[in-house]
């Protein structure tokens, strides 16, 4: 890795906090994802990107950056990537994974706030995340309370904060709420950049992120092949890579990926042997680095083929419409794919148990773990009827609630090995 030193600190990053960030992070990358076994050639692209991932890509953001062109961060995937694409900015996850610095969080937080917030303002507080340093506009959305409230807190300490609106009920006026939040979302991005969006541009943009969605759906239907092609940590990696990396590139890289991955099948080649236990996850999303329950399940005998999480399905599920002539026909084609995401926060959200169950079947997944983060109240509540609902219909499912400490991982591997024994027995 070259020396980016004198770019973070330009960033305003705090580099003692910065560098012990990197070496947990080079450590536990090394343990979790290096360790692994007849893992594919095509993830040696996404191990690069993780080894630079706050370097060259914050590099090639500072580029961007400097040839006019506006870094736009954002915690939800409520927020249109394509619309970013439109005025030419580069779209930037923030969600963070890592327990860092949370005492600072929690002077400013109350106590039983999910991990995925305290470690974004841990994250912010401790000035230790370059995409965030570097964003010109930080788009947080009206989702759970946790983050809603969390804005009003987070505004002062970053530059340019732009809070969009959300709907919680999938009804008439919900659609024309979140429709209208979109102007207004691209007509803040035209005043940030001073670039107009056109039909063109959007619609570029619209095709840019369809590609990328498509290239990560191949992935998936990849996984229903036993034995699997690659393990659910690699998975979950490019999907966590999808916030991050150029979206061409990254596309590019997914399409090689899966062609390997394809001659795999044909050859019934895989990362563990044929007949191991197929698990899916469901639930909050995993931001990077949160490898934990993964790496659990994975070095206990079982395999993971699926997340229905929007880092994962509900992600990249749906795909845009571009028969739109005009720039309001095409954020009506974006609303429609958008309104379809079905987020714990909406009341009431049958489909998401729905698609729960349509992606065990196709990917001959054995149980689910339902995966709650602590303090999530969305994900928790709604993990009660989930559960019963799923189990009704003959489908094993665990229930987790954890956080990112490492405290729980004993009581975690044990749960989860009683579970994997229980869909044995069957
Ligand atoms: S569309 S899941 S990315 S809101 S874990 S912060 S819900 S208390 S992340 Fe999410 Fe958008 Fe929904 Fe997806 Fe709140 Fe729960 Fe914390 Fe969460």
């Amino acid at each position: 890795m070259s020396d980016y030193t004198q770019m973070w600190s330009d960033l305003g990053l705090d580099l003692k906090g910065h560098d012990a960030l990197l070496s947990i992070l080079g450590s536990a990358y090394a343990d979790i994802f290096l360790s692994q076994k007849n893992r594919p050639e095509g993830m040696k692209y996404f191990d690069f990107v993780m080894s630079e991932v706050h370097g060259l890509r914050i590099k090639e953001l500072m580029d961007a950056k400097a040839q006019g062109r506006k870094v736009i961060g954002s915690y939800c995937v409520f927020v249109p990537e394509e619309l970013i694409l439109a005025v030419d900015g580069v779209s930037v996850g923030l969600c963070a994974g890592a327990e860092f610095n949370f005492e600072s969080a929690e002077e400013v937080l109350p106590r039983n706030t999910c991990s995925l917030i305290k470690s974004a303002f841990g994250f912010k507080l401790g000035k230790i995340c370059p995409y965030l340093e570097a964003s010109d506009v930080v788009v947080g959305e009206n989702t759970c309370d946790g983050k809603k409230k969390s804005y009003e807190i987070l505004d002062p300490l970053v530059k340019d904060l732009y809070v969009m609106d959300l709907p919680q009920m999938k009804s008439e006026s919900g659609r024309a709420m979140l429709k209208e939040e979109y102007r207004k979302f691209a007509a803040k991005l035209e005043k940030a950049s001073g670039k107009k969006i056109t039909a063109e541009s959007l619609k570029k943009g619209i095709d840019i992120v369809n590609a990328k969605r498509k290239a990560v759906k191949r992935l998936t239907e990849l996984r229903s092949a036993d034995p699997a092609p690659i393990s659910g940590l690699d998975a979950l990696l490019v999907n966590q890579v999808f916030f991050y990396d150029d979206p061409v590139r990254f596309t590019e890289s997914v399409n090689k990926l899966c062609d390997e991955l394809e001659e795999r099948v044909k050859k019934g080649t895989g990362v563990f042997p044929k007949g191991t236990t197929r698990l899916m996850i469901s639930g909050c999303p995993m931001a990077v680095p949160n490898w934990k329950l993964p790496w659990i399940i994975e070095t206990s005998n079982a395999v993971i083929v699926g997340e229905e999480s929007c880092v994962g399905e509900r992600g990249v599920r749906w795909m845009t419409d571009t028969k739109g002539k005009t720039v309001d026909d095409l954020i009506d084609m974006l609303t429609d794919r958008y309104f379809q995401i079905d987020c714990a926060v909406f009341t009431p959200n049958p489909s998401r148990v729905d698609y729960v169950k349509e992606m065990k079947k196709k990917l001959n997944a054995k149980g689910i773990v339902h995966y709650s983060l602590q303090f999530c109240q969305p994900y928790i509540m709604e993990s009660g009827p989930v559960e019963k609902e799923l189990e009704k219909t003959g489908m094993p499912t665990l229930r987790l609630e954890t956080d990112y400490s490492q405290e729980d991982a004993g009581q975690l591997k044990t749960r989860i090995e009683a579970f994997i024994e229980r869909l044995n027995r069957k």
